[in-house]
Order: structure tokens, then C-alpha cells, then sequence
């Protein structure tokens, strides 16, 4: 069954069956005080606008069977997968790996690398872990997109012009539709968010689509109006 919803550059027609929402790294360290996202200077509470209308898609997407799947940003603990390049950011005293106030900062396993408790995942739900901005880049995202036979990818998440620009441009290379939802990502930069999403519908959607998550919403197939009510708050 076949959706379409009103968006930038145009509309943005997808299929409920072969559609995933794609949760970028809705982690403690980059949404909270005390991780990785403020040790780079970020002022963190920029991102929270973005949990309550992420919370109302992940609950409806959950209520009508859309694939979920979320990332994480993060490194083994020997910080083996970590490159200089990556690892020489920031304040030298707080880098990856670092001890912070939720653990070591961006090691898998640790609590401020895990997913905020208002967007955590359920235990069917996929959980894809990411040494890089992109979510293809040293995972098996493309694996498992294929394995579920997902086309269309609808994008949400943080930072809007890091890794949700680095996944969507993956997934646009690899032959994805990407609709990104605007009030569902964020920047810690409010310029880099007005101009990220522009660059992504620009030049007749160079690399995907924007679109309200209400517009997203009002778009799916829900079975019946109670579909909402009856998820658990
Ligand atoms: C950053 C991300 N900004 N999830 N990561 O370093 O966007």
C-alpha cells in the first residue's frame, strides 16, 4: 500500500511494506550534558525539541508496523575502530574514550552511549552499531536493509548536518529514497540546521526529501484512530 506525502522538493510517495524509520543516534552523549557532544563545545539542550515529535512517529510507526531501526555512534573499547583522525578531536582531556560523567565517552557498552530512555528501543527493534557519521560505513546496515527489503528510508535523529547528512548521502548513493522529517532532527548549530535540510531538497532533492513529521503522519496508514491510543506511554 502505497503513501504519499507532501514535501520538499515535491512529493515524497512511499510503501509502508518496504519503509524503515531510521533513528540517527539519539544517544545520551550527544543529547545530554556530560557526553560527546558537549565536550566538542555543543551546547546539548539545543537537541531536546527534537525528543517529543520523535517520540510521537517512533510510537506511531510502532502502531501501524514500520520497520524501526536505530544507530549508534560509538567504539569498541579498545578504541580499535576508532582513527586518529577521529580520536585527536576535541578537548584533549575529554576525547573519545575518555572517563566522563555517563562513562566512557562514545565506547559501546557504556550509559551515555546508549539511546535516551524516552526513544529506547524495544527488544525486536534493530540496533545498529556505527564507528563512523554514516550508518553504512563499517556496519551492516546495507545487510540488513536488504535482508528486510527496504527501499525507502524515512531519516530522523542527530545532528542533522553530520550524521544524518552522512547516512542519508550513503543511502542516496546506494539507491535509497530518503525522506528526512525536519522537527525530527536536529543541529547544535540553528543555521546548520535551516541549511542542512535545505541542501537536501534543493536541486530538485539532490539527495532526498523534507518534510514536517506531521505531513509524515497524517500520510500512514494508520488501521484505525485508536491505533495511537492504544500504545503504551
Ligand atoms: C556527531 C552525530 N555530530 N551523530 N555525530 O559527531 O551527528
Amino acid at each position: 500500500m502505497t503513501s504519499t506525502v507532501p514535501a520538499e522538493p515535491y512529493p515524497f510517495t512511499f510503501d509502508q511494506a518496504s519503509t524503515a524509520l531510521v533513528i540517527i543516534d539519539m544517544q545520551r552523549d550527544f543529547v545530554e550534558p556530560g557526553g560527546f557532544g558537549e565536550t566538542l563545545g555543543n551546547d546539548v539542550s539545543l537537541l531536546a525539541a527534537v525528543v517529543p515529535p520523535l517520540r510521537t512517529v517512533l510510537e506511531t510507526a510502532r502502531a501501524v508496523g514500520l520497520t524501526v531501526i536505530h544507530t549508534r555512534e560509538g567504539h569498541v573499547p579498545d578504541l580499535s575502530d576508532c582513527p586518529p583522525a577521529k580520536l585527536n578531536r576535541g578537548d584533549p582531556t575529554k576525547r573519545i574514550g575518555s572517563p566522563g560523567p555517563k562513562g566512557r565517552i562514545l565506547i559501546r557498552g557504556e550509559y551515555g552511549h546508549d539511546i535516551i530512555d524516552e526513544l529506547a528501543p524495544l527488544p525486536d527493534e534493530l540496533v545498529i552499531d556505527k564507528p563512523g557519521k554514516g550508518s553504512f560505513h563499517g556496519t551492516t546496515f546495507g545487510a540488513e536493509l536488504a535482508a528486510r527489503g527496504i527501499t525507502s528510508l524515512v531519516v530522523t535523529g542527530v545532528t542533522t548536518e553530520v550524521c544524518v547528512h552522512t547516512t542519508v548521502r550513503e543511502a542516496n548513493d546506494r539507491g535509497y529514497e530518503c525522506l528526512v522529517l525536519s522537527d525530527c532532527t536536529g543541529s547544535y548549530f540553528p543555521e546548520f540546521q535551516r541549511v542542512g535540510l535545505a541542501m537536501i531538497a534543493a536541486q530538485g532533492g539532490i539527495f532526498g526529501w523534507v518534510a514536517p513529521s506531521a505531513a509524515f503522519l497524517a500520510a500512514l496508514n494508520v488501521e484505525s484512530e485508536t491505533a495511537l491510543e492504544e500504545v503504551p506511554s
